[in-house]
């Protein structure tokens, strides 16, 4: 196996994949729950505390102006790496809040009885549980899409749903945490606009994976996770057309997001402000916008196609074992493995593979109806990022195989 992109290099900038558990190097492969951090996010995050931490929005003097500076630049990066303005950029703190915010500020206001939202087999709990709240303030429908036998999407039935005249809003993964599955959102995005359709895009998987360009794939929103791209927890971001934010009032209220309050009435800021209300997390936005700095100096693609390689590498090795099953092969699918073996609990196969210094996820990864479509009630599941080797794709291998021989 040979990429052009070197990762020994690049965990050198990412101080926790030294570590050792058990008298065995940690093998990282979790990377689609959470992601690990370069240096250049951790140092961001302390230097900011250390020599530049202050309110944002409010001070005049010229400490609170260094916060702010280093505020306003992350989010011009992250929009800029998104090929999008800086004004459609709302902070949040996460995915999850990201896509509460559209379904309650924008769902919630524009869309009533009988109106129906498509959502898709393979969604998270983040992305299924907001709609259903909407349905019950305001009567809405929920309509699902079925995905195919090898976890593709099922474009059929989705175009027949987006030629009903009641479906008003699709909100789909663009890549499964699950199955891997990338959905192709420009296609799908396309195909929606010509029914008048909104589309809202849980980029929660994607964004670790390589360039993306909001301008290009043209959705009326995009959510993600800061966690998942190197950067800390608790931020994140809801990208939104401007034209769209402008016509949705604030999700929460309090200081920041107004214009003028009075005791009678209050009319509030423009956008992004106006969603973001209260003191922000300011060192989580510094360390996204570090993060997304850091992928600045990466080559993505061949970062990409690294992955790509680990996931041949991986699923090759995994496919040749006895009883096992790779749930999810979808054409083109992200370097995420979900996997059960006959007989073993995933739960029982995480716990050997932590004795081996490996870490993976077991459980139904909070998408709760696409187990129940698989029949499954939990996998196990290996995620790549691009700072994982074929070492440890190995490793992973062996101690999958020493743990089968255990059980039989
Ligand atoms: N998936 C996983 O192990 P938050 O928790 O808000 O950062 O992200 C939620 C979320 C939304 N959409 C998708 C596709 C996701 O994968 C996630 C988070 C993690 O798969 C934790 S459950």
């Amino acid at each position: 196996m040979t990429t052009s992109f070197d990762p020994e290099t690049v965990r050198r900038d990412f101080p926790i994949l030294g570590k050792s558990f058990r008298g065995k190097p940690l093998a990282y492969l979790d990377n689609a729950a959470t992601s690990q951090k370069p240096n250049g996010v951790i140092d961001a995050i302390a230097n900011h505390y250390r020599k530049s931490n202050a309110n944002v929005h409010r001070g005049v003097y010229a400490l609170a102006e260094e916060a702010e500076t280093a505020y306003v630049h992350a989010r011009k990066v992250i929009a800029d790496h998104l090929n999008v303005e800086a004004d459609e950029i709302i902070f949040v703190r996460g995915t999850t809040e990201a896509l509460n915010l559209v379904a309650q500020s924008h769902a919630r206001t524009h869309l009533g009885e009988g109106d129906v939202v498509v959502l898709t087999t393979m969604e998270h709990h983040a992305n299924i549980v907001p709609w259903q709240l909407v349905k019950k303030q305001t009567g809405i429908e929920i309509e699902v899409v079925p995905i195919l036998e090898d976890g593709s999407l099922d474009r059929d039935a989705l175009s027949s749903l987006l030629d009903q005249p009641k479906v008003k809003l699709l909100s789909l993964c663009h890549v499964s945490n699950s199955l891997g599955t990338v959905n192709p959102v420009s296609a799908i995005v396309a195909e929606a606009k010509e029914s008048g359709v909104v589309t809202v895009i849980d980029g929660a998987q994607s964004i670790p994976h390589g360039p993306i360009d909001l301008r290009d794939i043209d959705c009326d929103f995009f959510a993600f996770s800061g966690h998942k791209v190197f950067g800390p927890m608790g931020i994140g971001v809801l990208y939104g057309k401007r034209e769209l934010l402008a016509d949705m009032p604030p999700y929460q209220g309090g200081g920041d997001m107004i214009d003028e309050v009075t005791f009678e009435e209050t009319t509030f800021a423009p956008p992004p402000q106006r969603f973001e209300a209260g003191t922000p997390n300011v060192e989580g936005a510094i360390g996204l916008g570090a993060a997304i700095e850091y992928l600045g100096t990466l080559d993505l693609v061949a970062a990409a196609a690294h992955e790509n390689a680990l996931l041949e590498h991986a699923t090759t090795g995994m496919e040749a074992l006895p009883g096992l099953t790779i749930h999810g092969h979808a054409p083109g699918k992200a370097a995420v493995i979900s996997f059960t073996v006959d007989g073993i609990h995933p739960h029982d196969i995480a716990t050997f593979l932590d004795a081996e210094g490996i870490a993976i996820r077991t459980g139904h990864h909070c998408c709760q109806p696409l187990m129940k479509h698989l029949g499954l009630t939990a996998t196990a599941r290996a995620s790549f990022a691009f700072y994982n080797t074929t070492e440890e794709v190995d490793r992973l291998v062996e101690a999958l195989q020493k743990t089968i021989a255990c059980f039989q």
